[in-house]
Order: C-alpha cells, then structure tokens, then sequence
C-alpha cells in the first residue's frame, strides 16, 4: 500500500532527511528522466548525474577519456565542450553503446544528487510510468516522489507524470488521508489523462523547449511506456 507516498513540487523542496531510507521516484519529463531511459536503453553502460560542471570535470579526470561522454545542457542548450546536450534523440545507440555518461542538467541531476540518503533512487518519467508503478507497488519501503520542476518551482509535465503514478499505484481513489502533494497531483492527472501530450505541450517549459527547437522532444518525452526499464542509482552511477 503506498497511501502516505507523498510528492514533492521541485527538487528544492524536500530535506535530505525527507527521502532518507526511502524509495524515491525522481521525476523530470522535460527532459534529463526521458534522456536518461533513453541512454541506458540504447546501451550506455551507465549515467553519473552530476549536479554541477565543476563536479563533472572532476569525474571526467578519474576516467579513460575513451570511456566517458560528457552530456549536459545549461538554459536548454548543450554545454561548450561537452559532447552531448540533453535531448534524447542525441543519445542513440551508436553513440552511447558501453560509454559512462556523465550527466548536468538544471534540474534533474541535481534532484537525484540532493537524494543520495535514500535507501531507493528510481527515475521515473511517462516513457516507464507502468513499470516504475509496478517496480514500487513490489516495494516495502515509504515511498516519495520528487518532481525536479523548473528552479525550484512546479512542472506542470512532472506533477502530471506524479499523478499517473500514483493513479496506477492507488486505483481510482486516493485515500482521504494521502499526503497533500499526493491529492494535488492525482487530481491534476485525473483532469488532464485522455490529453497528456497537448496538456504538456501548453506547459512552460514546452514553450520554453519549442523556442529552443525541440519540439520533438516534446511528444517524444510524452510516450507513455515506451522504454519499460528502471533506472537506478547505485554507488553514485544510473544503471538498469
Ligand atoms: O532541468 C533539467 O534537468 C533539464 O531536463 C532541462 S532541459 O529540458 O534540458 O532544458
């Protein structure tokens, strides 16, 4: 039963006491979750999410250089230097096969960095959303859900995505005692589920996306179940 998963509107918004010996779901449609299924699906060996470039050059120095890429956007865009950005059309097969990515992103990686006490770390996103719902649905520990949101504020794409989980997870009615967090974004998918890709596509980081030009990231990152795998970290590293 997972009535008290609470869900958290950005990956500033919780204590690192909060996840602490828990099972996390860290969400981040737009895009570092969807980026990050789609790199160990096409064979990457695995992703270190780094929360800043500083942190990435150290973890490039301890590696062969023939072994790594480094990935990463800032404000959208790929970082100068590095060799990939943060668009999941980037991270194909021929590019990720056996490589150790080392992943920056504004928001995402520094989400999953910030939970590091926890006893479980899974990325979730709409391109795994049923089998991460089944992955915890399996688990004992209390669970929480962080939503990596935009500079600390709320994504409208990872609330939304929170709520589908939940909604797997709790049927069609969530408990009266569940967690605030929880109602809000259970509610919020219940309005908008038959229209999850135009709702995403009128969210503020969509435009933000499309005025880049990666509109087709967009419907992309709003597949539902696409890439079935769990990301975990284990010892710093993403792996599945
Ligand atoms: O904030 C993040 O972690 C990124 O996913 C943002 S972006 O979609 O690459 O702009």
């Amino acid at each position: 039963m997972k009535e008290k998963t609470d869900v958290y509107i950005s990956g500033s918004s919780f204590t690192e006491d909060e996840v602490k010996n828990k099972t996390v779901i860290v969400i981040d449609v737009l895009r570092a979750g969807s980026s990050i299924l789609t790199a160990l699906n096409n064979g990457a060996k695995g992703i270190i999410p780094v929360s800043d470039m500083a942190e990435a050059s150290e973890m490039a120095q301890n590696l062969d250089s023939a072994s790594y890429l480094l990935c990463g956007e800032k404000n959208g865009i790929k970082i100068d230097g590095y060799h990939l950005g943060n668009s999941p059309f980037e991270y194909e097969e021929k590019t990720v096969k056996a490589k150790t990515l080392i992943l920056k992103t504004t928001n995402g990686t520094k989400a999953i960095d910030r939970c590091s006490g926890a006893e479980r770390v899974l990325i979730g996103s709409f391109l795994n959303l049923s089998k991460v719902a089944e992955e915890v649905s399996n688990d004992d520990n209390e669970m929480v859900i962080i939503c990596s949101g935009w500079r600390q504020r709320l994504s409208l794409e990872d609330m939304l995505c929170a709520g589908a989980i939940l909604h797997r997870l709790n049927g069609k009615k969530i408990p009266a005692d569940a967690p605030d967090g929880a109602k809000v974004a259970y509610s919020l998918y219940e309005k908008y589920a038959s229209s999850i890709l135009s709702t995403v596509r009128r969210s503020n980081h969509a435009a933000r996306l499309v005025s880049l030009g990666f509109e087709k990231d967009i419907d992309y990152c709003c597949e539902i179940d696409r890439i079935p795998i769990i990301p975990e970290l284990k010892d710093g590293m993403l792996k599945i």
